[in-house]
């Protein structure tokens, strides 16, 4: 094995390097948004977690800074607009600028559709995508400002397919997938690109119920050309690509991580 030449790294380091960016993850004291923030920190970025419940948010915030990352945390609801036109312009002034948004917020809420109570399905659409357009409209006003941005959504294997028991997340998916796309046309002349990444199965609170269920286990493994479920982790590489300027002319796609599920039939 060659040993990395130094203008190998050097190479690298300026495609991927994070260092000196602010990034915003929402939804991040715990899940994938937690893993996606220790990513972008890992890369460089001094990273600002967000998330409502406050106590979750400092054991986060805790945990980053012990692993030696550069970290803030911020308790702000991701689907109430006064909230956020309070927190971004603070964020702004006592982090930085936020040069990296990832709009990550997300919940999920299983049941036939015909017995979703109309709470449910605004709660659903509200944090999923409503939260996208919120936050990113308080963002963009210095991204707009600076011409130059990065947005990355966290859309889903279900911003194309679907399955049951899942239609309001379903259709917040499916809508944040379109989301990108249109923020990518609005915003595109001001060099600020916006993505999505559509995780698969991933291992995390969330998924916890199916991954014990044999059946769903056994029903997702069999979906999958890789045979299993992603590790959290292996989310990292396109989120720091998409953060990155080795992205720098990527613009209103969406990179699925999902084992090849969306590859078969
Ligand atoms: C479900 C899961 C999925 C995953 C993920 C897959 O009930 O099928 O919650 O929706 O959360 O979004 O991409
Ligand atoms: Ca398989």
């Amino acid at each position: 094995m060659l040993p990395h030449s130094s203008t190998t790294s050097a190479f690298l380091q300026e495609l991927f390097d994070l260092t000196g960016k602010i990034a915003l993850i929402t939804g991040s004291s715990q899940g994938l948004g937690c893993v996606l923030a220790r990513g972008l920190g890992q890369a460089g970025a001094t990273i600002v977690l967000n998330g409502r419940n406050r106590e979750k948010l400092r054991n986060a915030v805790c945990a980053l800074t012990d692993e030696g990352l550069k970290v803030h945390g911020y308790a702000f609801d991701v689907t109430n607009s006064v909230d956020i036109q309070q927190a971004i312009p603070r964020i702004e002034q006592e982090v930085g600028p936020i040069e990296i948004l990832v709009n990550n917020a997300g919940v999920q809420r299983r049941g036939q559709l015909e017995s979703i109570p109309e709470a449910t399905w605004r709660e659903v659409l509200e944090t999923n995508l409503t939260s996208a357009f919120l936050v990113s409209n308080q963002v963009i006003k210095g991204m707009i400002a600076r011409k130059s941005g990065k947005i990355i959504n966290i859309c889903s294997l279900m911003s194309e397919v679907g399955r049951r028991t899942i239609a309001p997340y379903t259709a917040s998916k499916g809508g944040l997938k379109m989301l990108t796309k249109a923020m990518a046309i609005d915003w595109g002349g001001y060099n600020i690109q916006v993505n999505g990444i559509g995780p698969g199965y991933f291992l995390t609170e969330m998924t916890r119920p199916l991954a014990e269920n044999p059946e769903f286990d056994a029903w997702l493994k069999s979906r999958t050309p890789m045979d299993r479920w992603g590790d959290p982790r292996e989310l990292v590489g396109a989120a720091v690509f998409l953060a990155s300027p080795a992205s720098s002319f990527v613009s209103g796609q969406i990179l699925y991580v999902d084992g090849g599920v969306l590859a078969t039939l």
